[in-house]
């Protein structure tokens, strides 16, 4: 059985991003994966379909009802439950979550089905996680205007890691962050654009040269923009050696910060 995504939000329609292209939207015409909606203005049991109302206590904004949301919640889980998941992983996008990943990322990849809850407003009825257990989970430290950008950022990032989903059998597991560095630079032809040349190296067929040079670059662009990166992971021998090298160059570390990741912050 592939993969089932479920997503509860008031927003359906904006997943045509996710269906429709690339990567993603080919994995799931591919059915690598199912993609479903459940929208709460459709639980919803009052003649104006009310999804949202005023919070109790007063002040700005509005609040999503418990009551659309529990019933659209649960309905997902009753259809994953006659498919034969008994107790799917049920994610909540917040900005109060821990923040994703590529570890969580590959974790959720090995799911049998999630379900997504996107929210808007201001915020959901506490009551709705007394009734479900959530996990919640954030994609970085910034406010959008809902959870369902987030949402697809999960689902793009899961559906990539499918078995299938990249043409290149191995590219997923070899993606920067997968590796735990930042990317090396990529050249295509021509080999000379407005005097600008592509480095020799990679016109060598020299391939252990290649891969030599492609890691010393990822190396030198990570110890200088994310550092971070480089104490949260272990080295080889190899990389151990090409960041000695690149201290005794450049051993002055990471400089201006407000140049890290610029063209002239140069690594
Ligand atoms: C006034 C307090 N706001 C919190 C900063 C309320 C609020 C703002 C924006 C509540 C929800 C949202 C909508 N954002 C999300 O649902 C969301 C989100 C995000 O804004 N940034 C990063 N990750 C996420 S995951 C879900």
């Amino acid at each position: 059985m592939v993969p089932s995504y479920h997503v509860i939000t008031l927003f359906p329609e904006m997943f045509s991003a996710l269906s429709q292209s690339g990567v993603t939207g080919r994995a799931i015409d591919r059915q690598l994966c199912r993609l479903r909606f459940w929208d709460p203005r459709d639980f919803t049991l009052d003649s104006y379909r009310t999804v949202d109302d005023r919070p109790f206590g007063g002040g700005p904004g509005m609040v999503m009802r418990v009551e659309p949301l529990d019933l659209a919640l649960t309905a997902a889980k009753t259809v994953l439950e006659r498919e034969g998941v008994a107790r799917p992983r049920l994610v909540h996008l917040t900005p109060q979550g821990r923040r994703l990943d590529q570890a969580m990322v590959e974790g959720l990849a090995l799911e049998p089905a999630l379900v997504l809850l996107a929210g808007r407003y201001e915020g959901i009825d506490e009551r709705l996680f007394a009734r479900h257990p959530l996990e919640e989970l954030s994609i970085g430290d910034y406010v959008l205007s809902g959870g369902e950008l987030p949402a697809m950022v999960v689902l793009d990032a899961v559906i990539r890691q499918l078995p299938g989903a990249l043409g290149h059998a191995d590219s997923a597991r070899e993606d920067s962050f997968a590796q735990g560095l930042l990317d090396c630079p990529h050249y295509t032809r021509p080999e000379v654009y407005l005097g600008l040349e592509v480095p020799v190296v990679l016109k060598s067929g020299d391939h252990a040269a290649i891969a030599r040079w492609r890691l010393c670059q990822s190396l030198a662009r990570t110890r200088r923009r994310r550092p971070d990166l480089l104490r949260g992971r272990a080295l080889s021998g190899l990389e151990r050696s090409l960041l000695r090298k690149l201290e005794d160059e450049f051993g002055d570390g990471p400089q201006d910060p407000s140049q890290e990741g610029t063209r002239s912050g140069g690594d």
